[in-house]
């Protein structure tokens, strides 16, 4: 007969299993044993060790994100837990779903100064979707059917929309070790499968679908603004939307827009430099806004689109208010693919096309070949990157952007192209932590990848670059080491030359080599362009971890920004003349 803790952990782990769970990054400890032992002698789990608990919750982060799909975590008690908290913060606002599990002490070990007893009830606050604090193991049937249902529940709670993460809390009494055989999985299985669950999206009825139509077509001037969305099929329909509509489409270049085999022709890529310009900017506002998925990166877009808000603005959402200019006119809650195929059910085609997107197109095309004309053909320059990469990498890669100037510059430099690469960044909170972490969890999804990331960032997680040793991952970790913080110098912090560097610059001298060989990278240093890419050939080809640091100057990047901006500008003018 098996005993009380095997047969319990066996439903539980099972129970995710059944409802969709199939990798699963444990950290190392011993309250955690019974969730360990019982994921390790599951058939359909792949786990991934990974020490550090700031760097596993990343890395799973990462990896839910690439899948689109929750995978689980599991640590023991104390502030291993807590060093979740930032990978589920993320992972609450970019809408990651998550499942995590932390091994906590019984209830008489609780608030009586036990080891490794830290109060982990709401942990994570109102960043977990759903909590939930276990009973201790017991082997009735209705316990068993009880730890399927929880874990059937956390994992559908996580991938509900909006996605997210969720908090389960076990208690485990001594002794910790189970014993899973074949007969344990035979039991929890005869006792109960998890209930179904039948997960609809949220859409409109027709006479709301036919009233904004309405709304849209009648508008002489419309915009569609895509920000960070990953949502399969939404690409064609709403490139579709945009012929049908002729509304221009601001994409960001973590709408999964910029790339791809869908139709181009009204997809804008180079809005943010064109915003900066005051004429362009007031020549192009529109008078109806419809906007997809997260706020984008761009800041004059943000700044356009708060300073227009007597102009109608749209926000279509599955869930969740985001609207960070308080510009919103209305609210649509609707998956964003099923709105836009519901729209297209009532489109017409536009018999007049007016002059309206064929000017903004125009502009955009302007801005785009000013950039890349006064692009450094020999210096190196962080934007370079981004032009060479979309260049080398091969169809289907996957490009992972760290936060800082690396986003930035890949939205101003990340051109549309026909050649289909998946974009990821995290982009919920914005944070510079966890991002190699990530990174390579994405990568056991979305391989080949790349990632672009800034030195003090790079820094930050160093601890993540176990991870690609201890599972033999593959990816190209280009570091654009500008010895600090370069977001900084295009800050007013800047002007404060006497503590500027001291507080803001941050230069940490760091020789990143040892660190990489000491996770078993390559580490590579090129002298000029033909160099980096024959790097990051040769990186894709050989696989493995490699680093090629792209050694750079803070203050030559905001000069080069700023003359690429102020030649956008010229060209702009000169157009707007004419
Ligand atoms: N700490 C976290 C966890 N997240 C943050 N976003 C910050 C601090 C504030 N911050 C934003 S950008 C930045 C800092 C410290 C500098 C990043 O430097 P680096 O990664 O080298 O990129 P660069 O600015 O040079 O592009």
């Amino acid at each position: 007969m098996a005993d009380a803790l095997s047969v319990y952990v066996a439903a539980l782990v099972d129970g995710l299993a059944e409802a969709g769970v199939t990798e699963a990054v444990i950290s190392p400890g011993s309250r955690s044993t019974p969730l360990a032992i019982a994921m390790a002698a599951h058939p359909s789990l792949r786990l991934y060790m990974n020490i550090d608990e700031r760097s596993a919750a990343f890395f799973a982060l990462g990896l839910a994100k690439a899948k689109q799909r929750p995978v689980a975590l599991v640590c023991t008690s104390g502030t291993a837990a807590a060093n979740y908290g930032p990978a589920v913060v993320e992972a609450y606002y970019s809408r990651v779903p998550l499942v995590v599990l932390t091994a906590d002490r019984p209830h008489e070990l609780r608030d009586v100064g036990a080891p490794q007893a830290i109060d982990q009830l709401y942990l994570y606050g109102r960043y977990a979707k759903w909590f939930v604090d276990l009973a201790l193991p017991e082997e009735a049937d209705d316990m068993l059917r009880y730890a399927r249902t929880m874990a059937a529940r956390a994992v559908q709670t996580a991938a509900g929309a909006p996605c997210g993460p969720v908090h389960v809390n076990a208690p485990f009494r001594e002794p910790l070790v189970p014993h899973i055989d074949e007969a344990v999985w035979e039991r929890v299985r005869s006792v109960s499968r998890a209930p179904q669950v039948w997960r609809g999206r949220p859409a409109l009825p027709q006479e709301s679908v036919s009233a904004l139509y309405e709304q849209l077509s009648a508008a002489e001037r419309g915009v569609i603004v895509c920000g960070p969305l990953d949502r399969p099929g939404f690409a064609e329909a709403v490139t579709e939307l945009a012929r049908a509509l002729d509304f221009p489409i601001l994409a960001d270049p973590l709408s999964q827009l910029r790339a791809g085999t869908h139709d181009k022709t009204y997809i804008i890529d180079s809005y943010d430099a064109l915003l900066r310009e005051e004429t362009a900017a007031s020549k192009l506002v529109p008078d109806v806004v419809l906007r997809f998925g997260a706020m984008p990166v761009s800041k004059p877009l943000f700044l356009w689109l708060k300073r227009h808000r007597a102009i109608r603005q749209i926000v279509v959402d599955d869930g969740g208010w985001r609207d960070p200019t308080l510009s919103a006119d209305s609210f649509v809650q609707s998956d964003e693919w099923i709105l836009c195929r519901q729209l297209l059910e009532q489109a017409k085609p536009k018999e007049n096309k007016s002059a309206w997107s064929a000017i903004w197109r125009e502009m955009n095309a302007i801005a785009r070949a000013a950039l890349e004309r006064h692009l450094p053909k020999e210096e190196w320059f962080e934007g370079n990157v981004f032009t060479e990469l979309a260049d080398l990498l091969p169809a289907g890669a996957a490009l992972f952007v760290g936060n800082s100037m690396p986003i930035r510059d890949a939205d101003t430099f990340l051109f549309a192209t026909n050649k289909p690469l998946r974009v990821l960044a995290n982009r919920g909170a914005n944070g510079i932590d966890g991002v190699v972490s990530s990174a390579l969890g994405a990568s056991v999804a979305a391989n080949p990848l790349v990632l672009v990331i800034g030195d003090l960032s790079f820094y930050h997680d160093l601890n993540g670059l176990l991870a690609a040793k201890m599972h033999s991952l593959s990816a190209t970790i280009v570091l654009l080491n500008n010895n600090g913080g370069g977001i900084f110098s295009f800050l007013p912090q800047a002007r404060h030359k006497g503590e500027f560097e001291t507080l803001f610059g941050t230069p940490t001298d760091l020789s990143f080599v040892h660190a990489v060989e000491m996770y078993g990278g390559r580490h590579t240093v090129p002298h000029h362009w033909v160099e980096f890419r024959r790097h990051v050939s040769e990186s894709l080809s050989s696989g493995g971890l490699h680093v090629i640091e792209v050694r750079t100057s803070r203050a030559e990047n905001v000069r080069m920004h700023r003359l690429l901006w102020n030649e956008v500008a010229r060209e702009i003018a000169k157009y707007l003349e004419s």
